[in-house]
């Protein structure tokens, strides 16, 4: 069985995540996705999500095409999560293109394109507008 792990914060979720998670989960027989916590939020975007972590935990959860979610607390424990979920392959938005090649010695690295055109910043600045 092959095992695809990817990464991201996801939250207020939207088409480009669904995409994404969908065509991760192509690739192989069990998603698993490791949601980006509060505090790793804020220490790399100096602000929380919207979304607690405990709620895009469950969301991501719940879409059909995700097996398994966890919290990832930390950038740099990448290496520790492939191995403690048996990731055979690990996948990326090319944002992060080349960035984790470095983990090809224990498992595949898949960059897969974005969707264009939309983003959690642009959708909560079309909020605002309305608000
Ligand atoms: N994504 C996409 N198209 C968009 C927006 C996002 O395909 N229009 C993808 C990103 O490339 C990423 C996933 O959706 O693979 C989650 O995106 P974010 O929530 O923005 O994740 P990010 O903050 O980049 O967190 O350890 C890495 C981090 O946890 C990644």
């Amino acid at each position: 069985m092959t095992t695809v792990l990817t990464f991201g914060t996801f939250d207020v979720l939207h088409i480009g995540h669904v995409r994404i998670l969908e065509r991760a989960a192509q690739l192989g027989q069990r998603l698993c996705v490791g949601v980006s916590s509060d505090a790793l939020n804020i220490s790399k975007k100096g602000r929380p999500p919207v979304y607690p972590e405990s709620e895009r935990l469950e969301i991501v959860k719940a879409l059909r095409c995700v097996d398994q979610v966890f919290l990832e607390e930390s950038l740099e424990q990448k290496r520790e999560y492939l191995v403690t979920y048996a990731a055979d392959i690990l996948v990326m938005g090319d944002d992060w293109r080349g960035r984790f090649d470095e983990f090809s010695d224990i498992c595949k690295v898949h960059y897969l394109s974005r969707t264009n055109g939309v983003s959690t910043t642009q959708i909560l600045a079309e909020i605002r507008k309305y608000a």
